[in-house]
């Protein structure tokens, strides 16, 4: 049995144990059951989420128990917050409007943040949104409305959320959206230059190819142990098994596996692998330092260079010193940055050419300002190692995504609800000039288009003027969480006139917003999804658990009742039921896979829960372009790997020039700028007990975790020291944009110099002014908002510097799960 196999039967389940690893769990689903056995002992059903698929008792309409799916033989134990998410006093649960929103006609100022909320009818509400669409779109058009961001909404084809709003939406009218994510911001727009797609939603060399081919693998600012848990779709977790044969090949020696990274991961403490420190933000510099020994002791590939690259040239001149800067990219000056000792730098590189090794980048080090640098290096240096297009050679920038690199079906998944209007209908605004305004914009710089409307900024060759927005409309995200900085956010949000939010939980955004719509989780709706989302590993069939609680709705019938208000509810949801949709995706699903695949009838799949698409096959990523890069050529302007790159050099931007550079960061700790004022690196990774923001409303999970009740700040043992800190103490972390609390967890995984706050801690300051401290741990109140570059102008999250100190007094109670504060009026 597996280590997280293990521990998750030991921490979690210990009450239903038998449940897990007894046979019935095996058996089909709710057939077996007679109808009084199905009232004294609950019913079992079937359901995946982004955790995993689960089955679940429900008796008495309530969930009783979660037990794992069977075909997941590594669960995760988030699913230990199933139960929470659900049932938990976050719930949002009838429709609310803010108080000073409502009055706002009598004068009334309209701060928002302190939670004061108006209970309201359906029907109210929804008159309310109806009439704010029109106002809008009536006063400011097109580009006064934003109903772009987009996020995590939980998983299910038929019902996701933003979907379904932006949907509903579209036939009212058109609106402002957004390109790129937070997640890959920066890797997704360079990419395509270097290497010709995105490649972080590209499918990887297959891991098990990885483990016979590889002699040497670098984990490259990558966790994937931690964040392979979950996925965009159900994870199958089949790649952690793929984590067990690697931990037994790195103790039998036949595999080095070095985690680069300024901490000591989850993943390194589990492989128990060697560790290469660096000081953070600087892999860039220690790149350099291995491409210039690469070069100087002839240890690169000059064939691979020559067949598959262009622009080496102009790259070496750089790093010789001959170019720009005029400095030569010695170890010695790496060394001055990274902290890593120039000798080693050398020994790394020499590492790196003597044997196959495969590189596997994660996404942290590129939502750090610059953020395109460290990505564009990475294909440089794998370049000059020669083994991109090899099975466990080159690069990869996914493995540790959703599954990536899990045997590939290549079945066709369900369909979704679609998200643009039906051909022959039209919306009741047709209106779409955005009067020179830009109708798209860089996900991560909506907060500056509110604040500074009709600013133009640089991106990705274009030119971007900043629209006027008005209004924003929220599903299936959480900005007061997601965003950085939010007190500038706080100081944006003057200019915003309407805001509506669709959510199941009582988040910072509900807080922040005028018109809040109780939305039903996951649980409470029949759905269907693809199990693995790129393996393709099957289908798996999402029953309703409980029904909606509360006043709370599927996000379909709350648009459905939306579209009703002015008469296109129909052509909405084409005159269908939720089981209608679900069954019809499922149709068209087994004849998209007719002759390749056979399913069952769906009534068939519906009783059992699941259709699998049995084994699947090996891929080696680029494979192909290094058999005939001529016949298989990228999808760069060239065909090939640019190492500089014609078309970016001609965007003349200062912080992306025509090939991989080193930029000094607006803020930089260990030495760099900023850091005699606040010297500590402030790490918002993504969190191992959650899901970004969702989960951490759900008690349980959040006591395993959470010290004095705060999230966790992770801390080094000397730095601790120096500061009179204990593990669980409550500390104030702060900077010129924010304060918080956090508790102290002193652990030897973090250097000196790095705290690791983990996003996604639900933001609850003590008032709506300006700088009020942050009551549970948000780092995101002090994270700074700047593009990566003019390229991407991505999220630049890992750029921040902190200082913190122990908290003095008696800390302020945490407020951000109690849900609003409920107002009566007459
Ligand atoms: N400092 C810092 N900030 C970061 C990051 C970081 O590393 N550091 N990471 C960034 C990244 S990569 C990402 S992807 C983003 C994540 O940012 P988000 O995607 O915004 O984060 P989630 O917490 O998943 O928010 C999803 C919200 O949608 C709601 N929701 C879920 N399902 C439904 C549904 O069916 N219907 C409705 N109506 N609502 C639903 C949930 O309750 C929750 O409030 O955060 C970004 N922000
Ligand atoms: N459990 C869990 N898993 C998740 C998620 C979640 O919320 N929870 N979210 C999912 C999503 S939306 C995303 S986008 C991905 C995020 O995937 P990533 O962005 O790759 O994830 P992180 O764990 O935040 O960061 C990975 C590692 O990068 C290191 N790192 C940070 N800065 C630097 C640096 O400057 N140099 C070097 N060398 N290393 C650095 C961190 O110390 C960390 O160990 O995870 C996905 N998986
Ligand atoms: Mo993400």
């Amino acid at each position: 049995m597996s280590i997280t196999r293990r521990t998750f039967l030991k921490g979690l389940f210990t009450t239903s144990a038998s449940a897990v690893i007894g046979p019935s769990l095996l058996a089909p689903l709710a057939n077996a059951q007679s109808a009084t056995d199905e009232i004294v002992n609950g019913a079992w059903r079937t359901t995946g989420s982004h955790w995993g698929a689960f089955r679940a008792r429900v008796g008495g309409g309530e969930v009783i128990e979660v037990v794992p799916f069977s075909h997941d033989k590594h669960p995760t134990h988030m699913l230990e917050g199933i139960k929470g998410l659900i049932y938990n006093p976050s719930r949002v649960r009838y429709p609310m409007v803010r108080l000073d929103w409502l009055k706002r006609n009598e004068g009334w100022q309209t701060t928002r943040g302190d939670n004061r909320f108006v209970r309201v009818t359906w029907e109210q509400a929804l008159d309310l949104f109806y009439s704010e669409l029109e106002r809008v779109q009536k006063t400011y058009g097109p580009s006064g409305l934003l109903a772009g961001q987009t996020g995590w909404r939980q998983t299910g084809q038929f019902h996701s959320c933003t979907t379904h709003m932006q949907r509903a939406l579209a036939m009212h009218g058109t609106f402002v959206k957004k390109i790129g994510d937070y997640s890959t911001g920066a890797g997704q727009t360079i990419m395509p230059y270097v290497l010709g797609s995105t490649e972080v939603y590209a499918q990887q060399t297959s891991w098990s190819l990885v483990l016979e081919h590889a002699e040497q693998i670098i984990f490259w600012a990558n966790d994937p142990v931690k964040n392979a848990q979950v996925g965009w779709q159900c994870p199958t977790h089949d790649v952690y098994g793929n984590f067990e044969q690697l931990k037994d090949k790195i103790a039998e020696k036949k595999i080095r596996v070095i985690s680069v990274d300024p901490v000591v991961t989850k993943t390194q403490n589990y492989l128990n692998c060697e560790h290469q420190y660096i000081n953070p933000q600087t892999d860039v510099p220690f790149m350099l330092g291995i491409a210039h020994t690469l070069y100087k002791e002839d240890l690169y590939d000059k064939e691979f260079i020559k067949v598959y690259c262009l622009g080496f040239e102009g790259f070496v001149d750089y790093v010789m010193g001959k170019t720009k800067d005029k400095v030569e990219k010695t170890p010695e000056w790496a060394e001055a940055l990274c902290g890593i000792p120039a000798d080693k730098i050398r020994d790394f590189a020499r590492m790196m050419a003597s044997k196959r090794t495969q590189i596997m980048f994660g996404w942290c080090i590129q939502r750090q300002q610059h953020g395109e640098q460290p990505y564009w290096m990475g294909a440089v240096i794998a370049s000059m190692l020669g083994g991109i297009g090899l099975p466990g050679g080159g690069i990869s920038y996914a493995h540790h995504y959703s599954g990536i690199g899990e045997p590939v079906t290549g079945a066709a998944g369900p369909g979704g609800f679609p998200r643009n209007v039906d051909a022959g209908v039209t919306p009741i605004h047709t209106n779409v000039d955005f009067k020179g305004y830009s109708s798209t914009i860089p996900v991560a710089r909506w907060i500056e288009a509110i604040e500074e409307p009709g600013k133009e900024i640089n991106y990705n060759g274009n030119k971007v003027k900043l629209p006027p927005i008005k209004m924003v409309v929220i599903s299936g995200n959480n900005p007061w969480h997601h965003h950085q900085d939010h007190n500038r956010m706080k100081k944006a949000y003057y200019n915003i006139e309407t805001a509506v939010t669709i959510d199941f939980a009582w988040t910072a955004t509900c807080r922040f917003s005028d018109i809040v719509l109780p939305a039903c989780t996951q649980f409470e709706r029949n759905d269907i999804d693809l199990y693995g989302a790129y393996s393709a590993t099957g289908v798996l069939a999402m029953h309703k658990l409980v029904d909606p609680l509360f006043q709370s709705r599927t996000d379909f019938e709350i648009f459905k009742g939306l579209t009703e208000h002015f008469g296109l509810d129909k052509e909405y949801s084409r005159d269908m039921t939720e089981m209608q949709w679900v069954k019809k995706l499922y149709d068209e699903c087994a004849a998209a896979n007719k002759g390749k695949f056979e399913m069952p009838d769906f009534a068939t799949f519906w009783k059992d829960g699941y259709v699998s698409f049995g084994e699947g096959s090996t891929f080696v990523r680029h494979q192909a372009f290094r058999r005939d890069p001529e016949l298989n050529p990228l999808g760069t302007p060239s065909g090939f790997i640019e190492i500089s790159s014609k078309k970016i050099g001609s965007y003349n931007y200062p912080h992306c020039q025509e090939h991989p550079m080193w930029f000094e960061k607006a803020e930089r700790s260990h030495g760099g700028p900023g850091s005699k004022a606040h010297p500590f690196w402030l790490q918002s990774c993504h969190p191992n007990s959650r899901l970004h923001s969702q989960m951490c409303e759900s008690p349980a999970l959040r006591a395993t975790y959470a010290v004095q009740g705060r999230e966790p700040a992770y801390i080094n043992p000397v730095d601790a020291k120096a500061k009179g800190i204990k593990t669980g103490d409550l500390i104030r972390v702060y900077n010129d944009r924010g304060q918080l609390i956090a508790g102290a967890v002193v652990s030897n995984d973090f250097p000196q110099g790095v705290i690791r706050i983990q996003e996604g801690a639900w933001y609850g300051p003590t008032g709506s002014e300006i700088g009020a401290i942050d009551t549970y741990g948000d780092p995101n109140t002090v994270t700074l908002d700047i593009g990566t570059s003019e390229l991407a102008q991505a999220c630049s999250a890992y750029t921040c510097l902190v200082d913190y100190e122990k908290f003095k007094g008696k800390a302020p109670a945490v407020n951000s799960f109690d849900g609003p504060t409920y107002v009566k009026i007459n």
